[in-house]
């Protein structure tokens, strides 16, 4: 994988790009400008995802459109143990997925603890638009989902189950009051980190300008029953304003609830900071905030509305998936503290 700043020099991704109105758009500072349409995810399994948002964006379809139908491929995916279908389980063994979706009107929709619907991004939309709630937990989600006519169905797979069968044997697992990271076990890693990071958040712009995004995960694994991450909170694992741009985040939820992550990421935006500097701002607060947190992972993803791309995470090791026109499967490390 070649670096960020290799990729703009040998202009794959960061070359003048087609602005909102047509014309040429410059460079800013180090952030890397996409075309529009475009569509940016979290981790490397975002190249595929954002080929399927590809599909829509490219036919002139809507960036809603496209973040759904992308968000829908990690989801479905049995090789990713950390979203949708074959997520690992709570320490409990029940998949309980989290997913948020926000529009270009600031329309929003979630689920959180939602069990048996293999695709939660979509059962987020249906919340958006047939309720007049945001957000919808547990039970009352699942009812809500087999009522729109979601199946139902098993989503812990044997390997998933294997997986946290041997976890038993140790329950390496340690939160701390408040603050608690814990020990997601030998085999995960860093928490929020390698081996923990498979939440997709996606981000688009569509041809007409205007922005949505989308964030699906089973939460990190092994977790307490009832606990919910970033992901499905508003303004935390998500936030979309077709002002100014857009954010999402992956990693240790705790933190990036703790400090309205995303949020915070488009206010530096409006308040002039590029993408790129909104989310290294954005990951310095967290640290200021709790300078243990260098210990665990989280990264921001942003999206300007004219393009413009920003990443930065605590630890080495966050990579990002971009395409536009010229290129629909560009991946690239973030850049971070540590
Ligand atoms: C969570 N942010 O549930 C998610 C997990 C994640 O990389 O992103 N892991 O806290």
């Amino acid at each position: 994988m070649i670096n960020r700043r290799d990729i703009i020099k040998a202009s794959l991704i960061g070359a003048p790009a087609i602005g909102a109105a047509g014309a040429a758009t410059a460079q800013t500072g180090s952030d890397i400008v996409l075309g529009r349409p475009c569509v940016i995810s979290t981790w490397d399994f975002g190249v595929a995802a954002n080929q399927a948002a590809w599909a829509v964006l490219s036919k002139g379809g809507r960036a809603l459109d496209a973040v759904e139908a992308g968000a829908r491929v990690p989801e479905a995916d049995l090789k990713n143990h950390f979203v949708g279908r074959a997520g690992y389980p709570d320490r409990d063994g029940h998949v309980t997925l989290d997913a948020s979706i926000m529009d270009e009107h600031g329309g929003c929709g979630a689920v959180a603890g939602l069990e048996h619907i293999a695709h939660p991004i979509s059962v987020a939309r249906r919340v958006m638009e047939r309720t007049p709630h945001v957000l919808l937990v547990g039970e009352g989600a699942l009812q809500f989902a087999l009522e729109q006519g979601f199946p139902r169905e098993e989503l812990l797979t044997p390997e998933s189950r294997a997986a946290w069968r041997d976890w038993l044997k140790t329950s390496d697992y340690h939160p701390v009051a408040n603050g608690a990271v814990g020990d997601y076990g030998k085999t995960l890693g860093v928490p929020g980190g390698k081996g923990n990071h498979d939440t997709i958040g996606m981000l688009a712009i569509d041809a007409a300008g205007d922005l949505s995004g989308a964030c699906t995960t089973s939460g990190m694994a092994w977790k307490m029953r009832g606990r919910v991450g970033d992901s499905p909170i508003i303004g935390a694992g998500l936030y979309v304003d077709n002002e100014v741009g857009a954010a999402t985040s992956t990693g240790v939820g705790e933190e990036v609830i703790r400090n309205a992550g995303s949020f915070l990421v488009v206010e530096f935006m409006r308040q002039g900071a590029s993408p790129q500097v909104a989310c290294k701002q954005a990951v310095a607060r967290i640290l200021a905030r709790k300078p243990d947190a260098k210990t665990i992972q989280v990264g921001f993803l942003a999206l300007g509305k004219t393009g413009q791309v920003g990443a930065w995470s605590i630890q080495k090791g966050f990579t990002y998936a971009l395409c536009d026109a010229r290129k629909q499967d560009a991946l690239l490390p973030g850049d971070s503290f540590y």
